[in-house]
C-alpha cells in the first residue's frame, strides 16, 4: 500500500524539503511555450534542451503511467555570497552542489515509496537534471506562482526556491494553485542588468548572466561584460529586487542553514585573483562538490577577469599580465579586456601583442590599446 498523502508530505519534510505539493504529471500549456521559446533561438547553446525537446514537452515519455507530480522545493535564501575581496556568486551555488543534495533527497523518497509497494521503475525523479519543465510542474502543483521573472515564487517563502519532483503513477489529491501574483510590479524586468527578461515570463537565455557566466563556453559577448558588474558566477538580481524576497521570515544565518547550504570553504578562501590563477590541482581538490564546477575552470577564470576589469582594481594588473600568457585563448582575451579597462597604458599589452598569434586575442589586445 503506498503511503497516504499526509505521510508522503511528512516523508518529504523529513528529507529537508520546505514545500510539498501534489499536481498533474503534465506541464500543461507551458509545454507549447517552451517549444516556441526554443524555436525562437532563446536557448542559445543550451543544446541539451533542443536534443530533449520532445521528451521535455511530453509526460507520456517520462514513465509508463504518469498520473501525478509530487512537487518539492527547498528554500535557499540568505545573505549575499561574496568573495573576501569582491566578486559575487548566485546564492544557489553557495554550498554543496544542489544537484547532489536535493537529488539524493528525491531518490531516497523514491526508494521509500518503492519499499512501500509502488512498482520499481514506475517513478521518475528530477532536480534540474531530468527532462521536465520543472517550473510548470511546480506551479501547477501549487508550490508557487509563475512570476514575471519566469521563476516560481512561493507567496510565503519567496523566490529563492530550488525545485525537485517525483513523477508518479499514484492517484493523489491535487493541491490548489498557490495564491499570489506579480500584480503590476515589474521590478525584476527593470533591474535585470542585461535586459534578459524580454517580456513578462520570458527570458532570453543568451543575455542572462546565469547563462553567460555558467553555461556559455568561449567568449562572453562584449556588450554583456560591463553589465556583469561584480557577478563571478550566476546572478541573483531578479530575485533580490523581488518584493516577495524574505517576506514572512528572516533569512537564515549561515550556521542555521542545513549543512549542504552552508558556504563552501572554497568561496571563503579564494579571491578573484586567486581564481584567475586557479590551477587544475586546486580546482580538482578544493572546488569538488560545488555547483560552480559547472562553469569549468577556464570559464570561471574568464569570469574572474571580467569582474576584475569591472572593479578597475590596479592591484590585479600583475596577475592579469601573467594570464596574458595563459595557454587558454579565452582567458587571454578576457585578461586583455580587463587590463584595457584598468590601465590601457600597461606595457604588458604591448609585449603580448608582439607574440600573440590568435586573431581573437590580438583583436582584444588592439581594442585595449585603443583605450590609451
Ligand atoms: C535552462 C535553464 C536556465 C537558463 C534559461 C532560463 C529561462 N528562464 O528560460 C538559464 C541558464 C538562463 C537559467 C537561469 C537561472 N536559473 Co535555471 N534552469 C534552466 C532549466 C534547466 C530549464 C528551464 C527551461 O526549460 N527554460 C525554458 C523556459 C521557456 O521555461 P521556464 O524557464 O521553465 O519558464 C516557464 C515560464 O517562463 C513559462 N512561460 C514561458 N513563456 C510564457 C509566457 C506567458 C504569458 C506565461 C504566463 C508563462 C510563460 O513557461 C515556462 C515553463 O513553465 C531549469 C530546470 C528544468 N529542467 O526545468 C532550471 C531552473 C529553471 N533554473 C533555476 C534557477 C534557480 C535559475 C537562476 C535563478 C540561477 C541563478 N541565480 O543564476 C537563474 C534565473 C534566471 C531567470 N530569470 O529565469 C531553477 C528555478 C527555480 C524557481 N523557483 O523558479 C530551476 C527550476 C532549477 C531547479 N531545479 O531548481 N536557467
Ligand atoms: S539572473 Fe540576472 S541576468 Fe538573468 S534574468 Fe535574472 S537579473 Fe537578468
Ligand atoms: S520583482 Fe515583481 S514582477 Fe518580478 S517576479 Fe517579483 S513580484 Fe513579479
Amino acid at each position: 500500500m503506498p503511503p497516504s498523502p499526509e505521510i508522503l508530505r511528512e516523508m518529504a519534510f523529513a528529507e529537508g524539503f520546505d514545500l510539498v505539493a501534489f499536481g498533474p504529471a503534465d506541464p500543461g500549456p507551458d509545454a507549447e511555450r517552451f517549444l516556441h521559446w526554443l524555436d525562437e533561438g532563446l536557448a542559445g547553446e543550451l543544446h541539451y534542451l533542443h536534443r530533449n525537446r520532445d521528451l521535455i514537452a511530453r509526460p507520456e515519455n517520462w514513465i509508463a503511467s504518469p498520473r501525478s507530480t509530487i512537487a518539492l522545493a527547498q528554500d535557499y535564501g540568505g545573505p549575499a555570497v561574496e568573495l573576501k575581496e569582491g566578486g559575487r556568486v548566485a546564492r544557489y551555488a553557495r554550498g554543496r552542489d544542489y544537484h547532489r543534495s536535493l537529488g539524493n533527497g528525491v531518490r531516497r523518497l523514491r526508494s521509500q515509496l518503492e519499499r512501500e509497494g509502488v512498482p520499481r521503475g514506475s517513478i521518475a525523479v528530477g532536480t534540474d537534471s531530468a527532462p521536465f519543465l520543472e517550473r510548470a510542474l511546480a506551479a501547477r502543483a501549487g508550490i508557487g506562482f509563475l512570476a514575471k521573472s519566469a521563476g516560481v515564487i512561493s507567496p510565503t517563502l519567496g523566490p529563492y526556491l530550488l525545485l525537485a519532483e517525483l513523477i508518479t503513477p499514484l492517484e493523489l489529491p491535487f493541491d490548489s494553485a498557490a495564491p499570489g501574483s506579480c500584480g503590476t510590479c515589474t521590478r525584476c524586468i527593470d533591474a535585470c542588468p542585461t535586459d534578459a527578461i524580454i517580456a513578462p515570463h520570458r527570458v532570453d537565455a543568451r543575455r542572462c548572466l546565469s547563462y553567460t557566466t555558467i553555461e556559455l563556453r568561449g567568449s562572453i559577448p562584449e556588450e554583456l561584460r560591463e553589465p556583469q558588474g561584480d557577478w563571478l558566477f550566476g546572478c541573483d538580481v531578479c530575485l533580490e529586487v523581488c518584493p516577495f524576497t524574505n517576506r514572512g521570515r528572516a533569512a537564515a544565518s549561515d550556521a542555521a542553514r542545513p549543512a549542504d547550504l552552508q558556504t563552501h570553504p572554497a568561496l571563503e578562501t579564494f579571491s578573484l585573483v586567486g581564481i584567475l590563477e586557479l590551477d587544475d590541482a586546486d580546482w580538482n581538490s578544493r572546488w569538488t562538490g560545488t555547483a560552480i564546477r559547472r562553469a569549468t575552470r577556464n570559464g570561471l577564470r574568464r569570469n574572474a577577469a571580467v569582474v576584475l576589469g569591472n572593479r578597475r582594481d590596479p592591484t590585479a594588473l600583475e596577475a592579469l599580465g601573467r594570464t596574458l600568457e595563459d595557454p587558454n585563448p579565452v582567458v587571454r582575451e578576457h585578461s586583455a579586456w580587463a587590463i584595457g579597462r584598468i590601465d590601457p597604458s600597461s606595457p604588458a599589452l604591448d609585449r603580448a601583442l608582439t607574440r600573440e598569434e590568435n586573431p581573437l586575442v590580438r583583436a582584444a589586445l588592439a581594442a585595449a590599446l585603443e583605450r590609451r
